[in-house]
């Protein structure tokens, strides 16, 4: 299995909560590697693009709401299979089904505050690494 890197997002209600720093020690205590890391606040265009294949669900403007809350943390993060495994380590979207031992079962609350992103294929990383990180 090769390397892979996928991107991640620390979102609003966890950089609010102060749980970036405990969410990092488990992304480094499972393997991840950190390639590039910022922290930025999404403005309504970024947030709507990045969110573009959710625009005509019923939850869209409350989700670019969210998003653009407050700040976040963007991450670019590599490890073997590290698409599939950083959202293993995520939990499930709804952070009120997701087990303890998952970020979003320590961090989440429901399933619009769920403390992160990840990206959910080979093709969806590369295009979200891109719209973050250049170069
Ligand atoms: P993301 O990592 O944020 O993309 O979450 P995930 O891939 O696990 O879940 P998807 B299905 O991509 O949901 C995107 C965001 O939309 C929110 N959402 C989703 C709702 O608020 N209500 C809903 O009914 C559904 C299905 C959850 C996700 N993130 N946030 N914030
Ligand atoms: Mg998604």
């Amino acid at each position: 299995m090769a390397i892979e890197r996928t991107f991640a997002i620390i979102k609003p209600d966890a950089v609010r909560a102060k749980n970036a720093g405990k969410i990092i020690d488990m992304i480094e205590e499972n393997g991840f590697s950190i390639d590039g890391m910022y922290k930025l606040k999404l403005n309504k265009e970024l947030a709507e693009q990045f969110y573009a294949v959710h625009k005509d669900r019923p939850f869209f403007g409350e989700l670019v709401e969210f998003m653009t809350s407050g700040a976040v943390i963007v991450m670019a993060l590599s490890k073997e299979n590290a698409i599939a495994a950083w959202r293993d380590l995520m939990g499930p979207t709804d952070s009120k089904e997701a087990p303890k031992d998952t970020i979003r079962g320590k961090f989440g609350t429901d399933v619009g505050e769920n403390a992160t992103h990840g990206s959910d294929s080979a093709e969806n990383a590369q295009a979200e690494l891109a719209l973050f990180f250049q170069g």
